[in-house]
């Protein structure tokens, strides 16, 4: 009856966690928050701590428009690809 009693209990508590942990990004996501201030929430951010005075897409992450792997707001020629 122990062991049974044991055995349940262990059970509940692994159904539980999932739950919680669920509950507490549910918290984290109903925040308004805008930790790197630009313009993107927190729950929507993926690149958080980005620089500011520097434009971002939609998911917060730097812009780097010619794809060469400088950001725009420190592209002397935003608009040329590498090795031009
Ligand atoms: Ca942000
Ligand atoms: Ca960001």
């Amino acid at each position: 009856m122990k062991r049974l009693l044991m055995v349940s209990l262990m059970v509940m508590m692994i159904s539980f966690v999932p739950v919680a942990q669920a509950a507490a990004d549910d918290v984290i996501c109903d925040s308004c928050a805008d930790s790197d201030r630009d313009g993107v929430n927190n729950c929507q951010d993926k690149c958080p701590g980005t620089i500011q005075d520097c434009a971002v897409d939609a998911e917060g992450c730097l812009l780097d428009s010619d794809k060469d792997g400088v950001i725009d707001c420190k592209d002397t020629c935003p608009d040329r690809p590498a090795g031009f």
